[in-house]
């Protein structure tokens, strides 16, 4: 609201040239399109207001709580298919999709379908008493998961690349550890920085 108030006293400013009339509509006009602004002396229903002006921003302008829709939903079923692609929606080097929540119990299917690949589960970012995996570069693999959490893990060869993926297993248990854990690992990507940070951010 500050920077409207400052950037409509400037448009006031700039304007005291031409009449009183064009200046009202010019600067309506200028405005309209992020809030809702009327003279001080007109009943507008706008409470907010300048020394000259009444204003309201726009619904679309006002800060809005971060959107629920990037969320990722429990998938259906007990099988799961993750690809291990050159290139897809996130970019090139990823899996996809890369974020995933599955119910206790269910099987992951990594598939290659592009060369130079795997899947390797991260040391310290599963369960504490989870099972590691290490895919075979160049190879398909099959894995389980039994315990609860949360599981990131990655490319061997595209690990700089930031060619991670994450699952989450029932509820979110060791997400603040895994998190941590994130935070830390960041610095090795050379690309994609925020890429496991915005996975997480799914779940
Ligand atoms: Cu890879």
């Amino acid at each position: 609201m500050k920077k409207l108030t400052v950037a409509l006293i400037s448009l006031l400013l700039s304007n005291l040239a031409v009449s009183a009339d064009m200046r009202e509509e010019a600067i309506l006009d200028r405005v309209s399109s992020v809030a809702s602004v009327c003279l001080k002396t007109d009943d507008c229903g706008i409470e907010s207001s300048g020394p000259g002006y009444k204003v309201a921003l726009n619904n679309s302008m006002a800060a809005e709580p971060v959107a629920a829709s990037n969320k990722v939903k429990l998938s259906e079923g007990s099988v799961h298919e993750v690809k291990m692609l050159n290139a897809g929606a996130d970019g090139t080097m990823v899996f996809e999709p890369p974020v995933l929540k599955v119910s206790v119990g269910d099987t992951i299917n990594f598939v290659l379908v592009d060369p130079m690949h795997n899947s390797a589960s991260f040391p310290n970012m599963i369960p504490s008493n989870a099972e590691s995996w290490n895919g075979t570069i160049n190879e398909s693999i099959s894995v389980t998961l039994d315990v609860e959490g949360v599981y990131v893990y990655n490319c061997t060869p595209h690990a700089m690349m930031a060619m991670v993926g994450v699952i989450q297993v029932g509820e979110a248990v060791n997400l603040d550890e895994v998190k941590s854990a994130a935070s830390q690992i960041k610095s090795t990507f050379v690309m994609n920085q925020e890429r496991l940070d915005d996975y997480l951010s799914r779940l």
